[in-house]
């Protein structure tokens, strides 16, 4: 027996599944699957004629987002945790969550899914085997990773493989944990059908247990979109971006450019995850372990993503958005006018009247990449493509400029581990509270936030030409409220700019201020936006009086990670202190 099947079979001796089915990825089973779905009413038929190979999933309607309270880092000590994380000792996992698993698949089939994450043939590549009840995860994750007899063919060879195990057991929030062993590389699941929670090869291995690999191994897993920068008569660059769940990912790796006649366009080759490993030359190389896009639906229309309504209008799976009386889908800021009638994302009958969204906020389609009509060509480039810059990027209404470079990578590593957030519905709480979100990490991160802060810096050391990093933030309001920044397709000003300071080309200029290197107004297009004066002030100012308490936060944030901070952020803390006229309030 394989390692695979011996575990399978232990797996089987606790959850006591009824069958057990071993997935080949093919078309005909993917048929197979989602006829006993339609027939089980887990899925619904949208409108094939609109929407071939389209269905709509309803979930539990307290299954609707990542539950970050109930996921959990299992090392056998807290401090690898570290103070970021949720911690449960690996015996307690045992006592307290393995009992949950017992005859938990009674009455099911148990689903065996072999995946890679990466593209097939990549060395960098990595494969994992995932059991579920759920026939809608394995639907899911044929769409969003490389699924079946390509894996079993990496498995045969006897490489590595990260087990994960996943039943969706009653449901119960109450009964619900998403647990991670980092010395393991082991996955456990139970209580959740949702994304994040139960399509283990997304964040559970390719973000959590990958960065505890990549800490181990010398490379990276980081929660970042990947595009392909092209300018007009000269070869690309390559971008990768850091922006917490729900903040504009999938639209900035999808963006349609306002230059595209003069050769300014935007190519995609990953939206959400981001493994990046040093290359021969000492770059930072990136490849996308994902195949398709796990996206947010409310505000996706053709104004602010054509490129996703294009993507999703075949062979995709909705889950929780509504539908109108003629089986189309729809969501809150979606192109045309609200119907009179939908049926909400649970079933119920809706109007524009009832007081509450017809789609859930958190709603989300599952595409294939290759659907994307903007793909990069080199998507699934073996030793990935050479990333140039990294952005890192929050919600944040005040105080952070549109646009800013570091002043080189040990400053970068700061600006991302001092990085903040407003919520968003992509996880379950209070949405528009700001909360610290190093590097849009917060909730992926396998180990002790500090020390992967210091592999960041360390990561910089062995490459010899590492990105330049820059901050951005799209989501500066005015006084009423209102975004300062039209963002979408316009943020191709930004990325010019970027591409301009990155390559040496161009004629854009940059001023230093205490934060770091900020462009002009005309440089980001405020003539053509017709931007008054004070809205590009607003934009580009550092305010000192705003950046006071914003670097007091920083030092009260950083400082919960007591001696085990790197030196180079305190310091790095202690210079930008000093260039805005302040006292380091980060002792030691
Ligand atoms: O639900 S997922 O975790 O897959 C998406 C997200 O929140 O980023
Ligand atoms: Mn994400």
């Amino acid at each position: 027996m394989s390692s695979v099947e011996q575990w399978v079979d232990g797996v089987a001796q606790t959850t006591r599944p009824d069958r057990i089915a071993w997935c080949d990825g093919s078309d005909a089973e993917y048929e197979r699957l989602v006829g006993e779905m339609l027939e089980s009413g887990t899925l619904i038929q949208l409108n094939q004629q609109a929407y071939p190979g389209c269905y709509l999933h309803r979930s539990n309607p307290t299954d609707v987002a990542r539950t970050e309270h109930l996921t959990f880092i299992c090392s056998e000590r807290e401090e690898d945790a570290g103070p970021t994380n949720n911690w449960m000792s690996p015996s307690e996992a045992r006592e307290r969550v393995w009992p949950l698993f017992n005859g938990a698949m009674r009455g099911r089939t148990m689903y065996v899914v072999p995946y890679i994450m990466g593209p097939v043939d990549s060395p960098y590549s990595k494969v994992g085997v995932e059991v579920t009840d759920s026939p809608y995860v394995v639907a899911n994750m044929r769409i969003m990773t490389r699924m079946g007899q390509p894996a079993m063919e990496r498995l045969n060879g006897n490489e590595e493989w990260v087990p994960g195990i996943h039943s969706v057991g009653d449901l119960s929030p109450d009964r619900r944990f998403i647990l991670h062993f980092p010395a393991d590389r082991t996955i456990w699941s139970v209580g959740s059908g949702y994304g994040g929670n139960a399509l283990l090869g997304k964040k559970c291995f390719a973000l959590r247990i990958a960065s505890v690999m990549g800490r181990d191994s010398a490379w990276m897993a980081e929660h970042m979109l990947i595009l392909e920068l092209r300018a007009p008569d000269s070869d690309p660059i390559y971008v990768a971006g850091a922006f917490p769940s729900a903040c504009g990912k999938t639209n900035l790796a999808m963006l349609r450019s306002p230059f595209e006649a003069d050769g300014w366009t935007v190519r995609t080759i990953g939206e959400d995850i981001c493994w990046l490993n040093v290359g021969p030359d000492g770059r930072l190389w990136a490849i996308n372990p994902e195949s398709g896009y796990f996206g947010v639906a409310p505000g996706t229309n053709f104004q602010t993503n054509p490129n996703a309504m294009a993507t999703v209008r075949a062979n995709t799976i909705f889950t929780n958005v509504a539908m109108t009386d003629d089986r189309r889908v729809w969501w809150e800021g979606i192109d045309g006018p609200v119907p009179e009638r939908l049926t909400d994302w649970q079933g119920n009958p809706w109007t524009p009247q009832a007081g509450a969204p017809a789609a859930h906020p958190n709603s989300r389609f599952t595409a294939p990449a290759a659907q994307n009509p903007v793909l990069s060509s080199h998507w699934e480039d073996a030793e990935g493509v050479p990333i140039s810059a990294i952005l890192f990027g929050g919600r944040r209404a005040t105080t952070v400029p549109l646009v800013f470079e570091s002043l080189g990578w040990e400053h970068g590593v700061y600006v991302g581990a001092t990085m903040g957030s407003e919520t968003t519905a992509a996880a379950t709480g209070a949405v528009g509270v700001l909360r610290h979100d190093p590097m849009a990490m917060l909730p992926f991160c396998g180990y002790n936030m500090a020390d992967y802060w210091g592999h960041w810096l360390e990561m910089g050391q062995r490459a010899s030409h590492p990105p330049k990093i820059f901050q951005v933030n799209w989501f500066r309001r005015d006084e009423h409220g209102k975004f300062v920044w039209p963002g979408f397709g316009e943020n191709m000003r930004v990325l010019r700019w970027i591409y301009e300071r990155v390559t040496g080309r161009g004629t854009s200029a940059a001023r230093e201020t205490p934060v770091g290197l900020v462009p002009d107004g005309a440089d980001i297009g405020a003539d053509e936006l017709e931007l008054p004066a004070d809205r590009v002030r607003a934009l580009l100012e550092v305010d000192r009086d705003a950046w006071e308490p914003e670097v007091e936060d920083h030092a009260a944030f950083l400082a919960q990670f007591g001696e085990q901070l790197p030196a180079e952020l305190r310091e790095q803390h202690r210079a930008l202190s000093t260039r805005l006229g302040l006292t380091a309030s980060l002792v030691k």
